[in-house]
């Protein structure tokens, strides 16, 4: 592998002085409303990604315009926690730079869309001011770390959530170059000046992903990621983490050297050794993953090469203590909990689905301005979670009834109307702002969840949850591969379907249909929902369901991947 040509992203890294490249020069240059190639690459480890409105593109081209070019910014959120100061503020920028709206992503972070280039730089600057920040929250380092939102529920969600903001400080970028660009720091004059203790000059070959569970509740999706922390707990306390190397979702269409990945349980380790173990499992991805393939660059890929074993003997190394034997858990979904919960001390936490984390007014339904209404006297806090929902959290006793009488008053309902396969539901952003989406995802799938809780109703389904995730391209970024339905974008309204995924996300689904225009969506799965209601075994999940009856069969992981699920698909087809 060494002997191969490294990856042109390696050779940026290398000459960007810690980050810096042209960025200040880039955004200085406003006769463009874009950044050049190189410059776009550094500023995703900054939390930003040139994009262009895609509906706009033809008409554009078509009067020889440039494209309309503007910035997603992603904002950091470890363990998704935000005050409602910071809510309120997120609201604001909203209004004032971008779209009009905010993303909740499937990572607790916030999304901005639409920023214009002369207002990026005073965008991120107000971001800072509320003690938020984006940088890491995209590029080649270790990226927003998730925990379980709910940690006023016991004192073991409290420690999981300090251990994944330990996390994630301990493995920011240390850069100046952040505080140079955006916040007017002052200017390192030599490289010498700079120093990344963990990543080094070529931070890691690709992005790394990190998260904190506590089980039963595997909202995070462990599976999906390059590291997790599973928390064990043995009577009452807190003994320590299980540690799972190696999931991720993203794949090409066409190209089967790349494939989704469930992550392994490799060992277990002491509350007080986390930092430690997460900082080590990034060392050996630095210095084992494959910098000369992106395709072939992430973690799950190190840990198929040189096996799990392999791994967990050089982590032992790495550590110079070896981790204990894997202790038992039990994960039973990866979805939220909606409506109110209170909590031992009395507070109480609302759960609201938010369409494709798309936080927004329409005429009917004026979301943004009730939750901003919501924030202003709220005396809590807000937490998003890894599904795209929101939880208006520790709402004391005194308060519940002004939040209770302002979500009245905008419309902001129960979780109760709505099927529990749409509460279960995520998409990805998508069209148009999505540079890589084939198909719609975001914009598509409550309509076609529309279409399917008709078939629903018919067999009585409407209270029974089945994760049905969506994205716009094989990327994976609603994590569809473990969804008990997921589709996955081929063509405009054309769709891969996988059935088969486990409820709790730790099973990968397998292709079921390939290139499947939407309006065929309906009535290839009616009659499976329609079986599913007359034959399940007592409490049998729709993807175990699946599975039983030959739809599919359960998944062989690894880089067989496509090639076994192709062979099925076009049997059945
Ligand atoms: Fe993602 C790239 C949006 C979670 C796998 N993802 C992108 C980009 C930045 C497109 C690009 O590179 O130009 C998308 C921006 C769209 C837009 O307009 O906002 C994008 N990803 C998202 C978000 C916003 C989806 C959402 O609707 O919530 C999520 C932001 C998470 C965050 O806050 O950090 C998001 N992306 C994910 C996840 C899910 C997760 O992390 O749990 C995955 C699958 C897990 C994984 O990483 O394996 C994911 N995104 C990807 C990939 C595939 C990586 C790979 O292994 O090949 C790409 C493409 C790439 O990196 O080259 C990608
Ligand atoms: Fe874009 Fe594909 Fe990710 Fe969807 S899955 S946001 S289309 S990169």
């Amino acid at each position: 592998m060494s002997e191969k040509k490294l990856s042109a992203n390696e050779y940026i890294k290398i000459d960007s002085n810690y980050l810096r490249g042209t960025i200040v020069e880039g955004l200085a240059d406003l006769s463009t409303g874009s950044m050049c190639e190189d410059d776009q690459q550094l500023l995703k480890f900054h939390g930003t990604y040139q994009q262009d409105d895609r509906d706009l593109r033809a008409n554009r081209r078509k009067h020889k315009l440039e494209k309309a070019y503007s910035f997603m910014i992603r904002i950091r959120v470890p363990g998704g926690v935000a005050t409602p100061q910071q809510w309120l503020e997120t609201d604001r920028l909203a209004t004032e730079f971008a779209n009009g709206t905010i993303k909740l992503t499937t990572r607790q972070a916030f999304q901005f869309h639409g920023i214009i280039k002369s207002n990026l730089k005073r965008t991120i600057a107000e971001i800072n001011q509320v003690a938020m920040d984006t940088i890491a929250a995209c590029g080649d380092v270790n990226r927003n770390v998730m925990c379980n939102p709910n940690p006023y529920l016991s004192k073991i969600h409290a420690q999981a959530l300090k251990v994944a903001q330990d996390i994630s400080t301990h493995l920011t970028p240390q850069t100046r170059a952040y505080h140079e660009i955006w916040l007017d720091g002052e200017k390192v004059e030599s490289t010498e000046e700079d120093f990344e203790p963990i990543y080094g000059k070529t931070y890691l070959p690709r992005k790394f992903k990190i998260t904190v569970a506590v089980p039963p509740s595997n909202d995070v999706d462990i599976y999906a990621n390059c590291l997790s922390f599973i928390a064990i707990v043995e009577a009452g306390e807190l003994v320590g983490y299980n540690v799972a190397v190696g999931g991720g979702m993203g794949s090409t269409h066409g190209n089967e050297a790349t494939y989704p990945r469930i992550a392994d349980v490799i060992g277990f380790c002491r509350p007080d050794q986390v930092v430690d173990v997460a900082e080590k499992v990034v060392l050996v991805q630095r210095d084992f993953g494959d910098r000369t393939d992106r395709k072939h660059s992430r973690f799950k890929y190190t840990v198929d090469d040189y096996g799990p074993d392999w791994i967990l003997a050089k982590l032992n190394e790495y550590l110079g203590y070896e981790l204990g034997s894997v202790r038992e858990f039990v994960f039973e979904d990866n979805g939220d909990r909606y409506g109110w919960v209170e909590d031992d001390n009395g507070n109480s936490h609302l759960t609201l689905f938010i369409s494709g984390g798309r936080v927004l007014d329409t005429p009917s339904y004026p979301m943004r301005t009730g939750l901003r209404e919501i924030a202003k006297v709220h005396d809590g806090d807000f937490r998003l979670t890894a599904n795209q929902n929101l939880i208006i959290a520790n709402v004391s006793p005194a308060n519940r009834p002004a939040i209770e009488k302002l979500l009245a008053e905008y419309g902001i309902k129960d979780s109760e109307l709505k099927s529990a396969l749409r509460l279960n539901s995520m998409a990805c952003v998508a069209l148009p702002t999505c540079g890589l989406s084939l198909a719609e995802a975001e914009r598509y799938l409550p309509t076609l969840i529309t279409e399917l809780e008709e078939s629903l109703e018919e067999n009585g389904l409407r209270h029974d949850a089945i994760t049905i995730r969506m994205t716009g391209c094989p990327n994976g970024c609603a994590r569809p591969f473990i969804a008990e339905i997921g589709f996955v974008g081929r063509g405009p309204a054309a769709y891969n379907v996988y059935l088969g995924g486990g409820f709790a996300g730790q099973r990968l689904s397998k292709l079921y249909r390939e290139n499947l225009p939407a309006d065929k969506i309906k009535p290839l799965l009616a009659p499976i929902f329609a079986r599913y209601a007359k034959e399940r075994n007592e409490g049998e999940r729709f993807g175990d369901f699946c599975i039983r009856n030959g739809y599919v069969t359960a998944t062989v992981q690894g880089p067989d991947f496509h090639k076994n699920i192709k062979a099925e698909a076009f049997a059945k087809a």
